[in-house]
């Protein structure tokens, strides 16, 4: 029998779909500083950097201990020369130089406020920044140009910015669940994202909706779409078409006039509430009327691909992304939210549950809460 050294029990995998990963975790103040620069490389437009920040901060994620000197990093995949510096100035200082540079540059602070629009990306707000332009007034003041996306973002700024409670989250599956039950009966709708990984608070709320008889749920997006638009509950919507076809070209076997083929909606709903003050427990009692705008990712998905659509929108995602990786380079198949690919035996690997798809992979079932890489 192979005796576990304590090395092996320390060791941390190299990827992230390899690890537990728990939401709250022992190296906070080392994570959060990491976060930070690998922020900063991507607004520069240095993914490869960005990328490799974001890896160490996910390490040390999963680590059970909180690092106390940079030997304890000598057992941590991943962890490169740039990010040992920066975690070896927070241990010794309480903080790192450069970390608190970028924190206080206004390119860092304006970028990151731009970024905060709804359909603002790393492009237009470095865009922006160039153009002298550091406020959101400045881009009323300066007319920038706002497509509509971004125009609605803007009018909902505090909204979408202030996080989305789990309740909140649970009072939109429920009216989405009605539209759904109006046209699809047995349909599910399911909350995935970070409230699946057990986060109490959100950016968003992504949600799935599937039903059990294959085909079934064809032309449902779009249906519910409207509904949900009509009854007054969306601020906005985008819907896209599903990007994955294996038997069909692409831009061929989409007719420009039906919707039956969008599957994925990204939208902004409005939420309303009545204030819950004491004494008026009665709708209609007195009691204030709230409402609030909350972005929602909506995917519609076939019985036989929700396992992949769950797990792929479950994220984190790291965890996303180093699943792809695995998949890719250790096992020679291509993972995405639709299906599991191998390219040697040229075949689809199916799948009726998420744990299956962490069989076919060889890889040990991760629940949803150990996602948080
Ligand atoms: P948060 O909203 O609580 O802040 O965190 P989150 O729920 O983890 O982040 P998210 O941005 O809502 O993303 C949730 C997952 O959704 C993420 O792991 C990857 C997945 N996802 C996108 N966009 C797309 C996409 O275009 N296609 C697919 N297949 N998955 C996507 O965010
Ligand atoms: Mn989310
Ligand atoms: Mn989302």
């Amino acid at each position: 029998v192979h005796a576990e050294t304590l090395e092996d029990r320390c060791q941390v995998a190299a990827y992230a779909c390899q690890r537990r990963t728990p939401l709250a975790h022992k190296n906070q103040l080392l994570t959060e500083a990491l976060e930070t620069v690998a922020e900063e490389a991507l607004f520069r437009g240095s993914e490869g950097r960005g990328l490799a920040f974001s890896r160490a901060a996910s390490v040390l994620k999963s680590f059970p201990w909180t690092v106390r000197s940079v030997k304890d990093l000598s057992s941590l995949p991943g962890i490169g020369e740039h990010s040992r510096k920066i975690i070896q100035e927070v241990l010794e200082d309480g903080a790192s130089a450069e970390v608190e540079n970028v924190r206080q540059s206004e390119r860092y602070q304006t970028m990151k406020n731009f970024k905060k629009i709804f359909g603002v990306g790393v492009k237009t707000a470095g865009r922006w920044y160039q153009e002298g332009l550091r406020t959101i007034s400045d881009l009323q003041a300066h007319h920038a140009k706002l497509n509509s996306a971004q125009q609605v973002g803007l009018l909902h700024y505090r909204d979408l910015n202030s996080p989305v409670k789990r309740s909140e989250a649970e009072a939109i599956v429920q009216v989405v669940q009605k539209a759904v039950d109006q046209f699809l009966p047995g349909a599910s709708v399911i909350l995935t994202g970070g409230f699946r990984r057990g986060k109490q608070t959100g950016h968003d709320v992504d949600l799935l909706i599937t039903h059990p008889t294959e085909g079934q749920e064809m032309g449902l997006l779009s249906k519910v779409v409207s509904w949900l638009d009509s009854q007054g509950f969306m601020l906005y919507h985008s819907t896209h078409r599903n990007s994955f076809q294996p038997l069909e070209d692409e831009e061929l076997s989409v007719s420009a006039t039906t919707m039956d083929r969008f599957d994925r909606c990204f939208s902004i709903f409005c939420l309303s509430s009545m204030t819950e003050e004491p004494g008026c427990e009665l709708k209609g009692s007195g009691g204030a009327h709230h409402r609030k705008a909350v972005r929602v990712d909506l995917v519609v998905t076939p019985y036989s691909q929700f396992s992949f659509a769950l797990l792929g929108w479950t994220g984190s995602k790291n965890f996303e992304r180093d699943l792809r990786r695995f998949s890719k380079y250790e096992k020679k198949m291509v993972l995405n939210s639709h299906t599991l690919y191998h390219t040697e035996k040229k075949i689809f690997l199916s799948a009726a549950s998420e744990e299956e798809i962490f069989q076919h992979l060889g890889l040990d079932f991760i629940s949803p809460e150990q996602r948080n890489a």
